[in-house]
């Protein structure tokens, strides 16, 4: 009898496998961490995969390639998904410890991606809808690189994968309204179009026709069946030829393979139990124990994560053909170069109104800053929600950027406040950009859920936030912040300015724009304030608060004031002194800086003597500055409509309730 020879061919793992394995993984690490979301990363897994396999330009051993394409997890609670890809990818910093690690203390593998955990993961998401906003803000960016730099540098695509969730979001609509209108045509949304969220099936909730809803503001979009790779390919192949940003809605099954669970919104957000995860396993055909990839599987998606290695190494031989500093800039725009040039102009523009002494609204003085900066930070992008002139934002410099031309530097953000936040931090995580934004500070609480991811993701981001009290007087307390800045303060990570005049201004954009790890609000006012410092030439703002007027001897009491209540404490101050009070002025822009400031100096500035704060806004965190004792003057309640003179007078923020103050510490002490 002839033998038979047996030809062992190896096996050469396909799409099917590969977007297994993005399953098995994500269920095992859900159900070992006993917490997380498997239904989506099961339900996405063959979207991924075709993307990521055919479509996303990428290098894993390359992370920060700047002209890669960004992929954003929008629907954060789905991070398996990203950890799977990245893993199996090869991204540095997602080895298997980090998956089977999910959800644990000092893991890459955060509950939600955490930007900075690990390579790869380009923004923090799981507030919904911010990641589509960012993703908005990041395809900005790359049509404003594109416009400097050419097609060479930087021509990419922006991808985000977004839920029912966030598309039922609030800000999804400013997000997409703004991407059409910009008509982002390298922007590309896939939706999980799986019709369930936490509580059920969507039809509980909502019954938009999200493709019209899409159209109307612009975009393309199609709908295809989510596992079905060849329909999600073509529909993404399509998608980069539009002139228009791109809607892909893939139907999808939410924990597909899960044979009891499947399509039901218990895969959502629980593990799916051993049984459950053992019946998946057979359905889907995956022998395989947990967290183990097979050399076949694994091998593949290496290759996907190597497959842009030539087009890295082409595009790193144009970007060396670039002059060193524009090609750091790719990165970060404000190299030492800049910074220097930065802390000229401000010394310079500093000691003209050190001479001139102006009486300008700090959001005039503001633009005078900015007047000067913005010629000399080729990245800076600024931008207003539809409040330019009042902002101060925009200068003889600005140019705005429109669907037919990137080449400015300024967004008319419209009437979007969430939106431009969010869309700002899209545009730092890019890179190559640094945004600064505009609206009322009242109004922070519109953009607050963005700019607390800005501190969290520790982005530069400069808010331009005007209007910052009563002092803008008759839109009256609608518009008046109160609670605002304490509010403000609360945010980790976030420095808050609040500059008494001109000088202080320029002093705290200097700060903003060197701030390479942390997002700056700069609380500006509506009326004109006088300068009230001849001397320039520190960085006084620097320390975060410092003496501004010395009494000769001993100091009998201090008072200290932020923004436009140091000039009414510096006034106070010179009556007092002609009662023989020796009152000390301390003028305090950042809490933050101060707080991080020496002990001793610290001690110094506040001094022993009772102390008075003054500030338009509610008392809330002044105990730090005047402890038990102190006195605070301001306000306690919303504020009202009427000239801001006589706000002040109304609810008693004035140099005579100051001086009253201040004979009554030196009585009671
Ligand atoms: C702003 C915000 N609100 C609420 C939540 C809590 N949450 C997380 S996922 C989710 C449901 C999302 O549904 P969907 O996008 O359809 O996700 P799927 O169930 O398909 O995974 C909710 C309400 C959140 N993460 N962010």
């Amino acid at each position: 009898m002839a033998e038979v020879a047996t030809i062992t061919t190896p096996h050469v793992a396909g799409h099917k496998d590969m977007a297994n394995a993005i399953r098995a993984l994500s269920m095992d690490a859900v159900e070992k961490a006993k917490s997380g979301h498997p239904g989506m990363p099961m339900g996405m897994a063959d979207v991924a995969t075709v993307l990521f396999r055919q479509f996303l330009k990428f290098d894993a051993a390359n992370p920060d390639w700047p002209d890669r394409d960004r992929f954003v997890l929008s629907a954060g609670h789905g991070s398996m998904l990203l950890y799977s890809l990245l893993h199996l990818t090869g991204y540095p910093g997602m080895e298997r410890g980090e998956i089977e690690n999910f959800r644990q203390l000092g893991s890459a593998t955060a509950g939600h991606p955490e930007y900075g955990h690990a390579p790869g993961i380009e923004t923090t998401t799981g507030p919904l809808g911010q990641g589509l906003a960012n993703a908005v803000g990041m395809a900005i960016a790359e049509r404003c690189l594109n416009a400097r730099h050419g097609d060479a540098i930087c021509n990419h695509y922006t991808y985000a994968l977004v839920g029912d969730g966030c598309l039922m979001e609030g800000i999804s609509h400013e997000a997409i309204s703004l991407a059409g209108h910009l008509r982002l045509a390298k922007l590309i949304v896939l939706f999980d179009d799986n019709h369930i969220s936490i509580d059920g099936p969507t039809n509980l909730s909502v019954s938009d026709n999200q493709l019209e809803r899409f159209q109307a503001s612009g975009w393309d979009t199609r709908s295809v069946d989510g596992h079905d790779p060849e329909a999600v390919a073509e529909a993404i192949a399509t998608a980069q030829a539009s002139s228009r940003p791109s809607l892909i809605a893939c139907r999808t099954i939410i924990g597909y393979g899960a044979p009891n669970k499947q399509g039901q919104s218990s895969t959502h957000g629980s593990p799916l139990g051993a049984d459950e995860i053992a019946g998946a396993r057979d359905a889907i055909g995956w022998a395989h124990p947990p967290f183990v990839v097979p050399d076949d599987v694994l091998a593949a998606w290496r290759e996907v994560g190597a497959r842009g290695r030539q087009a890295f190494q082409a595009w790193s031989a144009e970007a060396d053909r670039l002059d060193a500093n524009v090609r750091a800039s790719l990165g970060d725009p404000i190299d030492a170069g800049v910074a220097a040039s930065i802390t000229e102009a401000v010394a310079t523009i500093k000691s003209t109104f050190a001479e001139e002494q102006p009486k300008l609204a700090t959001r005039q003085s503001s633009q005078k800053v900015l007047e000067k900066l913005l010629p000399l930070v080729p990245g800076l992008i600024g931008g207003s929600a539809d409040l330019t002139g009042s902002n101060g934002t925009k200068t003889a410099d600005s140019k705005p950027i429109t669907a037919e031309d990137f080449s400015g530097n300024y967004i008319h953000y419209g009437v979007r406040e969430h939106g431009m936040a969010a869309a700002m931090n899209g545009l730092a995580l890019h890179g190559g950009v640094v945004p600064y934004g505009g609206t009322f500070l009242i109004f922070t609480d519109y953009c607050r859920p963005s700019i607390r991811l800005s501190a969290l993701m520790g982005q530069r981001v400069i808010y331009v936030m005007t209007h910052d009290s009563i002092g803008l007087g008759e839109d009256g307390p609608t518009h008046q912040p109160v609670e605002h800045l304490a509010a403000l303060r609360a945010i980790p990570n976030l420095q808050v300015f609040r500059p008494a005049d001109a000088i202080e201004c320029a002093e705290c954009w200097e700060l903003a724009l060197k701030s390479t790890d942390r997002p700056s609000v700069l609380a500006l006012t509506r009326q004109g304030l006088p300068t009230l410092r001849a001397d320039d030439a520190a960085n006084k703002s620097a320390n975060g608060a410092y003496i501004l007027r010395q009494p000769e001897g001993a100091r009998d009491v201090t008072l200290l004031a932020t923004g436009s209540e140091v000039s009414i404490a510096v006034e106070a101050a010179a009556l007092l002194a002609k009662e023989g009070i020796a009152a000390a002025v301390v003028s305090m822009p950042s809490w933050e800086l101060f707080r991080a400031a020496p002990e001793a100096y610290r001690n110094d500035v506040l001094g022993p003597a009772p102390r008075i704060a003054v500030e338009a806004a509610v008392n809330t965190g002044w105990h730090e500055w005047i402890g038990d004792q102190g006195v605070f003057i301001g306000m306690a309640g919303f504020g009202a409509s009427a000239p801001y003179q006589q706000l002040y007078e109304q609810f008693g923020i004035t140099v005579g309730a100051i001086v009253d103050a201040a004979r009554k510490s030196l009585h009671n002490a």
